[in-house]
């Protein structure tokens, strides 16, 4: 039976209350500091809360079913029979949360998306293409995207490839257990060989660009190999739970170390770092993974099609190896398009984050024959400026280290705070209610984010000018842009944004007049690859979309824990500003501490920090909605599109399925992957 249920209630304000931009009111904090205003226009829903045990359960059955297309490769002689093909005790998904119940096997499922696949290295960091692919084949110890389902209280990681740990009681080691049994695609055994690849020779290594950097887990972090199936980290000092965070998508997932191992340097004295990064090709499949899909065909530009796993070590409650799907398949177009399809009906999902598509959406919402309903959550996807904070990473002439110092001035960045007008700028998006202003850090819809936690420098462009002039920034040739001091070079700054989302595009074209009216000259730098430039630092501002949501994940991405992070201060060693050293200990804090309630003051301290300081110039913030087909089961109303993880994690796919008569034929009826 389902838990005791915690009605855990937003503010109930439909999105479709199409109201005007409310006046903000202003609110201030003892010292006199502005707030970012509550929230009024906020999207409502209801979400029913369970305990952490009531998803799924790792649990043997005596027999297990299987889907007829691997029953036909059985048949045939080309796979061993089901139940040699399952783990000891597989994951089992609870029948109570699947609101459509046992599923049906057979038909795909159509993903569209704006990424393009790099490689299938994920261990040095090549993604597959975003929107699903990447957390479809990367299977992570723990599991965080579910946990939009479950009580706060019991709100730590999910198990997954881990099935369950213990902590030492001084909290410095912690021992987890694999599954045991599962297998990769091609039939090898999952085990502690393939852990000790992925942290010894991926996440240690210097030399390979892994997900999860050397010390997420904290400095001085050692792995120790207890059995095929146990394993062990020693800490330094003591942890909490924030670490099970770090062991969850991207930087926990493991690869097929069967595959990757004569890749590696380490192993092989005619590799390189380079041809290891790229050893594995978007060009080359099948490929080896834990994931429910396995791809088969992969044309450029076009086409991902991905057939079931046959030693998928999921079932549900039936003992039906899971998923239900044969096939789904990433049409290769662009995010926009991932919506247009999504409300076309041609798509079956998508994470509406372009508000430029809302008014549609809702439009359509009132259509009873409409293939998707857009249900909106709450303010979850964020823009923001940021800054390049780095003294010397990535500079190449004295202007941009000039720049660079500037930067670093706190008063500068309140100056381009207060010169931005987040109305205009929500306006110039999509008009309607669904921005608020950002003050950067944690979005509105977090669950540790407080309005009177974020210091807001709101629209001031008077007060910009003048905390311009006491730079010492004057225009002193006369030519209406500011000079750097002493009839320096003028005030020219280039902003890199994407080129291939338009909401980015949009807010990027509003803040060129905005920059003007302060005297400064912004030159926009679109790119369909902005990652290359926070990679290689080459770059001064950069407008981009974030959602920070839940404190203990991505620690590393987000605080200054490590050189290689945040993005926007990626830097050489000993570059922290003073506020960044704070954040480091309230990092650290959180790191090791077992109790939640801890977490989230740790938190509020990180936000009022933050923002005080503009770490990151927050500008707007919208809810989105996710857009699931009608005819896909056991979509789980109130999954949203961003919380732990993305909905792709945290809506579940595993158990989603369309009954025989909705079924859509597959790209490649009948095909599993064979390998070599
Ligand atoms: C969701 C997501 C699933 C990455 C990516 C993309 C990359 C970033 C970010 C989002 C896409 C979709 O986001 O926009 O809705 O499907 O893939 O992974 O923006 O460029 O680097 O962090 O998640």
């Amino acid at each position: 039976m389902m838990g005791i249920e915690t009605k855990f209630k937003f503010k109930s304000k439909a999105a479709s209350l199409l109201v005007g931009v409310s006046m903000l009111a202003i609110s201030s904090t003892a010292s006199g500091l502005e707030t970012l205003p509550e929230d009024k226009s906020m999207s409502g829903m209801k979400i029913e809360l369970v305990g952490r045990d009531d998803l799924w359960t790792y649990k043997s059955c005596d027999n297990y079913n299987e889907s007829p297309l691997t029953k036909s490769y059985v048949d045939a002689g080309k796979l061993p029979p089901v139940n040699e093909r399952m783990p000891k005790e597989p994951w089992m998904a609870k029948t109570d949360q699947m609101v459509d119940g046992i599923g049906e096997y057979g038909g795909t499922f159509r993903h569209v998306i704006g990424g393009r696949p790099e490689g299938f290295n994920w261990l040095a960091g090549q993604s597959q293409g975003w929107g699903g692919i990447n957390i479809q084949l990367m299977e992570s110890l723990t599991r965080l995207g579910p946990l939009w389902q479950i009580k706060p209280e019991e709100a730590n990681p999910l198990p997954n490839l881990a099935k369950d740990w213990e902590w030492s009681s001084d909290r410095k080691s912690l021992t987890m257990n694999l599954i045991e049994g599962a297998r990769w695609s091609d039939g090898d055994i999952f085990d502690t060989e393939d852990i000790d690849f992925w942290w010894n020779d991926n996440v240690q290594d210097a030399n390979v660009a892994s997900r999860l950097p050397k010390d997420a887990l904290g400095a001085g972090t050692t792995l120790e190999i207890l059995g095929p199936y146990s394993f062990k980290f020693n800490f330094d000092e003591p942890k909490g739970n924030a670490v099970l965070a770090q062991l969850a998508y991207m930087g926990g997932a493991p690869g097929p170390s069967h595959v990757m191992k004569p890749l590696h340097p380490a192993h092989n004295s005619d590799a390189t770092y380079e041809s290891y990064a790229n050893g594995m090709p978007a060009s080359v499949l099948p490929i080896v993974t834990l994931g429910a899909y396995v791809p088969v065909v992969h044309k450029v530009d076009e086409l991902m099609v991905m057939k079931r796993n046959p030693y998928y070590w999921k079932v549900d409650e039936e003992c039906n190896q899971l998923p239900y799907y044969n096939e789904t398949i990433y049409k290769l177009t662009s995010w926009d398009d991932r919506t247009t399809q999504a409300l076309a009906g041609t798509g079956d999902f998508s994470n509406m984050e372009n508000p430029g598509n809302y008014v549609e959406a809702l439009k359509q919402n009132k259509d009873p024959n409409s293939p998707v309903k857009s249900v909106f959550g709450t303010r979850l996807i964020a823009w923001d400026l940021m800054m390049n904070l780095s003294s010397d990473f990535g500079v190449s002439s004295d202007y941009e280290r000039e720049l660079r110092q500037l930067f670093r001035n706190v008063e500068f960045r309140k100056a381009i705070s207060h010169a931005m007008d987040r109305d205009t700028m929500g306006q110039s998006v999509a008009r309607g209610p669904f921005f608020h202003p950002h003050a950067g850090g944690f979005v509105a819809g977090s669950p540790f984010h407080n309005f009177e936690d974020s210091i807001y420098y709101g629209y001031n462009a008077s007060g910009a000018n003048s905390i311009l002039d006491g730079l010492g920034l004057k225009d002193s040739d006369g030519n209406g842009i500011r000079n750097l001091p002493n009839g320096g070079a003028d005030l020219v700054i280039d902003i890199l944004h994407s080129s291939t989302r338009s909401t980015d595009i949009k807010l990027a074209d509003a803040a060129v007049s905005m920059f003007e009216a302060i005297g400064i000259k912004p030159v926009l730098k679109p790119s369909d690859n902005t990652d290359a430039f926070t990679d290689n630092g080459n770059w001064s501002m950069f407008i981009a979309r974030e959602h920070w949501v839940v404190a203990t994940k991505n620690i590393g991405d987000r605080l200054p824990t490590t050189t290689q992070n945040p993005a926007w201060h990626r830097d050489n060693g000993g570059d922290l500003l003073p506020f960044e050293e704070t954040l480091v200990e309230k990092a650290k804090g959180i790191l090791a501490t077992n109790d939640l309630s801890e977490v989230a003051s740790l938190a509020r301290d990180i936000q009022r920090v933050r923002t005080e300081n503009v770490y990151t110039v927050g500008l707007i913030q919208a809810p989105a909605a996710l857009l699931i087909n009608k005819r896909i089961k056991n979509n789980h109303p109130g999954a949203p599109v961003y919380m732990y993880e993305w909905a792709e994690d945290g809506v579940m796919r595993e158990r989603l399925y369309t009954p025989k008569a909705d079924q859509l034929d597959e790209f490649l009826p009948g095909v599993l992957a064979e390998y070599k």
